[in-house]
């Protein structure tokens, strides 16, 4: 049976723009080199690929020097669509530009007006619900919207917490399987993936949490040494990836793409 929080026969990527040297951080870890940045995000799109699914690359946009970060911009579930409301100012324009590409995939498309914010960045699709995580760039008003959109359609909401300085829900945590969940410990200790199978990114890589599950592969970011090998051990197909240079205005492997 096909489990689509980590199946998918397609995904939505948007290569980096140049003047994403210039994206949203919170702290500065120095400026992003812009050429390493391109063959990470094509050695991304390429393990995509690998697994036979068809990945939809759309062209850089200048004006909107976070607009790599596509998973921000929608929700893409099994029937249905939902165009984000950022948080960002600078990047709510980001959405209208990712529409056509939805709409072209989607009959059922829904988007979220406001006044509330939400980002997909704050959003882990599981087998059986949908976690989103307040945070300073999803707030209530934002669940409340994409919760009378969705659960009318089937899905079950639950809203938890972001943790604090933490930009997205995500940032810490990632499906790993239908029951599966990696997670930091900073995140689980908040008690909220009770009922699930959690395993901890180690100690002092807490930046390895933000992994996808894509198809037959675990997708994390490289250099997590003893993360990576805690997966292996327990019977993931992991493959890495250069963050680096994403990592510098806060992006990580999830950030990259839409699934679906
Ligand atoms: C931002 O601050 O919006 C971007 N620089 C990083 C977005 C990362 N997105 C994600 O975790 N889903």
């Amino acid at each position: 049976m096909t489990d689509y929080s980590f199946q998918f026969t397609h995904a939505i990527t948007r290569r980096p723009a140049r003047s994403v040297v210039y994206g949203l951080r919170a702290k500065d870890h120095g400026t992003p080199n812009f050429d390493q940045m391109l063959k990470d995000h094509a050695h991304y799109v390429a393990t995509l690929r690998e697994t036979g699914a068809e990945i939809i690359e759309l062209p850089a946009l200048d004006k909107f020097p976070d607009a790599v970060f596509v998973e921000d911009n929608a929700l893409c579930l099994k029937n249905c669509a939902i165009l984000m409301r950022p948080g960002a100012v600078s990047r709510m324009g980001e959405v209208a530009m990712i529409a056509p590409a939805i709409r072209a995939q989607y009959d059922d498309i829904s988007e979220i007006t406001g006044p509330g914010f939400i980002e997909g960045g704050d959003i882990l699709e599981t087998s059986r619900e949908i976690l989103i995580g307040k945070s300073a760039r999803t707030d209530a008003a934002g669940i409340e919207e994409l919760r009378a959109i969705v659960e009318p359609r089937g899905y079950v909401i639950r809203e938890v917490q972001t943790p604090p300085d933490v930009l997205h829900f995500k940032t810490d945590c990632s499906l790993l399987d239908g029951n599966t969940i990696l997670s930091t410990k900073r995140l689980d200790a908040s008690g909220c993936f009770e009922g699930y199978r959690v395993l901890h990114t180690a100690d002092g890589e807490e930046l390895a949490a933000n992994a996808i599950r894509f198809n037959q592969f675990v997708i994390m970011a490289a250099n997590f040494p003893k993360t990576a090998q805690m997966l292996r051990e327990n019977g993931y197909e992991v493959r890495e990836i250069n963050n680096t240079e994403c990592a510098k205005i806060d992006g990580g492997m999830s950030c990259l793409s839409l699934r679906f």
